[in-house]
């Protein structure tokens, strides 16, 4: 497997030196320069479990047959696809959420010289996307397929972050609005596609399988994408920052974070006046008193309940999958966040 990672990583070069050369673009030293920097700052910086899992994935559905250097380039050309979506996505949710952090560095619309660049940086990160699958998958029988699939999970995640951006008006209007229903909505949609179905629904198609047939496995990391968004929700308050590689914002920013949905469900009536008080607002004492709260009501407790239902739930659903090697596939993708701190 450490080899694969060693691979893995060099693809990313190999893509990286082709997007400084597309003929598409007449590039000076200063453009090429700018995209390279802009490149390196927001594609390869995070735990790429994404684009790993592309690798991963391709070779347990393989079930133990050795894969050739071509499919291993391809499985990480595809990966590294989305990391590029992600990168995309990110850059401009940092702007949308006024984050200030991401991967233990400033955002990067917060550099110097960047600022509202950022903007078409995020555009241009997405451009590369079909940029790498005409270059590398344009004579594949599947190239339709993987098209429409970017296409669909990129158009999914956008009404995702839609959705979590316009219900934080509704908080704002009444708080008390905001339902389990609601998150649960708002991540699947934003988190679960790209991150969870996206990596094995690229792995099927390179195997010429037909994802109409896989509705079973969308399902069940449909529902891994969902339990993830809730650990980023507990970890965005009461993770490391260091650890995590970003500071939270979620309740400065009136998010329907799964803490402030549970909160909700736990207050009494004085606590829920001191959430409808402090929720919401940039002022660091109004923060500290929502987190009291947090505290107070032991939300810490109530996600490791959660955390160790959801496990179990998911365990049984993959155990009833009918193939190991999509089982392999899925037991894979929980061990790797089951209790994560980052
Ligand atoms: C992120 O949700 C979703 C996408 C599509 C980037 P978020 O704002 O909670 O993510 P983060 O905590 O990483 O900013
Ligand atoms: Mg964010
Ligand atoms: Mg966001
Ligand atoms: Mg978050």
């Amino acid at each position: 497997m450490s080899s694969l990672r060693s691979k893995f990583f060099d693809v990313y070069e190999v893509l990286k030196s082709e997007l400084l050369k597309d003929p598409a673009f007449d590039f000076t030293d200063e453009s090429r320069e700018w995209v390279e920097r802009m490149l390196d700052y927001n594609v390869p910086g995070g735990k790429c479990n994404r684009g790993l899992s592309v690798v991963d994935s391709y070779k347990l559905l393989k079930e133990g047959n050795e894969l050739s250097e071509d499919e291993i380039f391809l499985a990480s050309a595809l990966g590294w696809c989305i990391e590029w979506l992600q990168a995309y996505f990110l850059v401009l949710d940092d702007i949308m959420d006024s984050s200030h952090t991401r991967r233990g560095q400033p955002c990067w619309f917060r550099q110097p010289k960047v600022g509202m660049i950022a903007v078409n940086d995020g555009i241009l990160l997405r451009n590369h996307i079909g940029r790498v699958l005409k270059k590398h998958f344009h004579d594949k029988p599947y190239y339709v397929y993987l098209l429409e699939l970017f296409n669909e999970v990129e158009f999914q995640t956008t009404c995702g972050q839609m959705i979590d951006l316009i219900t934080a008006h509704l908080g704002q209007n009444d708080l008390s609005k905001y339902s389990l229903d609601d998150h649960t909505r708002i991540v699947e949609y934003k988190t679960a596609y790209y991150s969870f179905y996206l990596p094995v629904a690229c792995a099927l198609v390179m195997l010429g399988e037909n994802l109409d047939n896989h509705a079973n496995v969308r399902n069940i990391l449909l529902e891994m994408g969902i339990y993830f968004q809730v650990q980023d929700d507990y970890l965005d308050c009461f993770g490391d920052p260091t650890v995590i590689g970003k500071i939270g914002t979620d309740i400065e920013d009136f998010k329907c974070s799964w803490l402030v949905v549970k909160a909700l469900e736990l207050s009494n009536g004085e606590q829920k006046k001191l959430l409808h008080e402090n929720y919401g607002k940039v002022e660091p004492a109004c923060v500290a008193k929502v987190k009291e709260l947090y505290n107070t009501l032991n939300l810490q407790d109530v996600y490791l309940e959660y955390e160790s239902k959801s496990y179990d739930k998911l365990t049984r659903e993959i155990e009833a999958h009918p193939s190991k090697a999509v089982q392999a596939v899925l037991k894979s993708f929980l061990a790797k966040i089951y209790k994560r701190h980052k």
